[in-house]
């Protein structure tokens, strides 16, 4: 038979050979548990005399607090070892750099309609919104152009199924505008625009941003003055000068065509193509019920990847439509 020491020496190595609460769990039962060592040590005393019954008695309730007291060590000691692994897995490096999530930026082409848009607001024009894909009657019709016109073909317009079309130009947002508003009407149609058109210099989807004034006696010479302020304040320069070129579109007559030259700076003396405008034409103002005979105004429509282009020194359209980040950046003002 084991002394109580032995007793208390296995106690000790079954605590340290287990390595998980559940082991210690077990160790103890067979130490001190109901049916444990200790346990069947007491249940001997029944047989001794009263005087060994204390003395042995006391002993073995020493054994056992000895027991339990290495108990409790080996449950801390495993506890404080599982919270030190915890601590090490969930360990936090406060010295990374933090991560940011970029706010983005706008693209070019889109600064530059926000930009158009903000001058022309100054000069009491709305802004005008309207669906890119559009009805033959809003594209076409009610523009003056004919069934039989090129521009209706499917090698310049693109058709989706039920009779609608990608819109090839703004227009159809300021025909809708004028069915919805009475003169005086000042108002710019910026957005995205589609046409069968793809090479070097031409985008299927290209972007267009048109200007329409309708009131009492709009002349060519308002439309003169409007577009020389806008151009000065968009290129933040006076050295500038304008002049109408004679042209055609169905939509207006007379039209001509406004080119730009800059007068000092690195682009100074080239003429440059920068506009198609005119008188807005009587038929398209009954086509959304307005009366010729009272009113009269001008239109013009710009293409704004081309300002774009001029303003920040871009030789390559392309470069709009490729989604490289590195020329995108260039144009953010974010880091990121
Ligand atoms: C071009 C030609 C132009 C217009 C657009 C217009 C709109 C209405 C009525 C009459 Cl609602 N005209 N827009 C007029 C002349 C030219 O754009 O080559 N743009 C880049």
């Amino acid at each position: 038979m084991s002394t109580l020491q032995d007793l208390i020496e296995q106690a000790r190595v079954a605590f340290d050979a287990a390595v998980d609460p559940a082991a210690v769990e077990d160790a103890k039962a067979r130490f001190i548990g109901k049916s444990g060592a200790i346990t069947a040590l007491m249940k001997d005393l029944a047989t001794l005399s009263p005087e060994d019954k204390r003395t042995r008695g006391a002993e073995i309730n020493q054994a056992k607090q000895a027991i339990e007291s290495l108990l409790q060590a080996r449950r801390q000691a495993l506890a404080d070892a599982a919270l030190q692994a915890q601590l090490a897995a969930e360990a936090v490096d406060v010295t990374l750099p933090g991560r940011v999530r970029g706010a983005g930026g706008l693209h070019p082409a889109m600064q530059t309609l926000e930009r158009i848009e903000s001058i022309f607001r100054t000069i009491g024009f709305d802004v005008a919104d309207g669906p890119e894909i559009e009805t033959d009657f809003y594209n076409f019709t009610a523009l003056n152009t004919p069934e039989n016109h090129p521009a209706r073909s499917m090698h310049d317009t693109f058709y989706v199924q039920g009779g609608h079309l990608l819109r090839t130009h703004t227009s159809p947002m300021q025909a809708r505008y004028m069915q919805t508003h009475k003169p005086p009407i000042r108002v710019i149609a910026p957005g995205r625009v589609y046409r069968v058109d793809s090479d070097a210099t031409h985008s299927p989807m290209f972007h267009q941003v048109e200007g329409l004034w309708i009131g009492d006696s709009v002349s060519f010479a308002d439309l003169k003055a409007v577009f020389m302020d806008f151009l000065q304040r968009f290129f933040e320069t006076d050295a500038l000068t304008i002049r109408f070129r004679p042209s055609f579109f169905p939509f207006t007559e007379p039209s001509a065509e406004i080119d730009m030259a800059f007068t000092s700076g690195p682009n100074k003396g080239k003429w440059l193509e920068i506009a198609g405008s005119g008188q807005v034409h009587p038929n398209v103002l009954r086509s959304v019920g307005i009366d010729p005979e009272r009113y009269t105004g001008f239109a013009f429509g710009v293409g704004p990847d081309r300002l774009t282009m001029l303003r920040y020194g871009i030789n390559d359209l392309r470069l709009f439509y490729e989604n490289d980040l590195r020329f995108l950046r260039q144009f953010s003002h974010q880091t990121v």
